[in-house]
């Protein structure tokens, strides 16, 4: 795999980033986790629109333009002759001295690693999940807000290792009010009768791409869609409940902390919105090899 940083593409060997990277040495940067399906780059612009909004967030100045990153996201692709794939985009604050000032890092590192993506297996999806809620809170928005989406995710690993402690794969994290957020890496939902509610972004929740795109699918079938702060209680008494992610993409839960949630099979609602979902990756996206989509016929015309 070839991977690039700052304009140049290296072999897995070569691609190094300096020990003086403050990314390194403090979790000092920005990140995004996309994927590509059939030849084409899923919601790219949404996740470059993120990348850039959690870089303002950290006082952080991208030295490249929006097309720009778009295109060395594509040509990464490109290099690689992928059609399918994981990509993870890194901007990180650079080289600078052993202090934290990010004053003395001269300009931010733009790297990007494409590879094989890491599904959780397949039986998941058709048994479904078993979860379990973690001590660690999530972190507070007036310290480190969850919805930078920063290279600092110690917050997040820690609830991983609890959840894997657990014999789970997944967390369930609660913000410092006790209201569910979201899990380590996927945001959450839960479904009543015809209605379905994820957590606001102010109980600590990340903007998720999958997470927008499915409130929109669950609204085209005719469900009412709300965000709302939830407790575990609404969780345990939920008909069904499913995790949203790049690369989770739309997944079931069926038992959360030793409860079962509705019958304790993945339901009907959920399985319809991966159906949906499936058929959205498979069917747009921005192309990589050149304007086949109508999409970008419409744009060059
Ligand atoms: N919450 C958190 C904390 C995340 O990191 C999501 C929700 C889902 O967002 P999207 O935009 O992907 O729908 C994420 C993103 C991995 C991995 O390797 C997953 C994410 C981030 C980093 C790594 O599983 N999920």
């Amino acid at each position: 795999m070839k991977v690039y940083i700052d304009g140049k593409y290296f072999s897995e060997k070569d691609a190094k980033i300096s020990v003086f990277d403050h990314g390194l040495l403090y979790g000092d940067g920005v990140f995004e986790g996309i994927r590509a399906y059939n030849g084409r780059v899923f919601k790219l612009k949404e996740h470059i629109e993120r990348l850039y909004y959690s870089a303002k967030a950290i006082l952080l100045t991208i030295p490249m333009k929006h097309e720009e990153i778009t295109e060395a996201v594509l040509e990464t692709c490109r290099q690689n002759r992928l059609q399918d794939a994981y990509i993870r985009l890194i901007v990180t604050r650079g080289i600078g001295t052993l202090g934290l000032n990010p004053k003395t890092c001269k300009r931010p590192s733009v790297i990007v690693i494409v590879g094989k993506i890491q599904l959780y297996p397949p039986e998941y999806y058709e048994r479904g999940l078993e979860i379990i809620t973690v001590p660690t809170v999530r972190n507070l928005h007036s310290a480190l807000n969850p919805a930078v989406k920063s290279l600092n995710y110690l917050n997040n690993i820690l609830a991983k290792i609890e959840a894997n402690n657990g014999g789970c794969e997944e967390a369930i994290m609660l913000n410092s009010q006790g209201f569910v957020s979201e899990c380590t890496g996927d945001n959450i939902f839960i479904s009543r009768g015809s209605h379905l509610a994820t957590p606001p972004l102010t109980a600590g929740a990340l903007y998720g791409i999958t997470r927008g795109v499915v409130i929109d699918l669950a609204k085209e079938t005719g469900m009412s869609v709300a965000e709302e702060n939830l407790t575990r209680y609404d969780l345990f008494n939920a008909d069904e409940c499913f995790l949203t992610g790049t690369g989770a993409e739309v997944i079931p839960v069926v038992k959360i902390d030793g409860r079962a949630i509705g019958t304790g099979k993945p339901g009907p609602m959920t399985r319809n919105l991966v159906k949906k979902y499936h058929s959205l990756t498979a069917s747009s996206g921005e192309p990589i090899y050149g304007a086949k989509t109508p999409n970008v016929r419409r744009k060059s015309r």
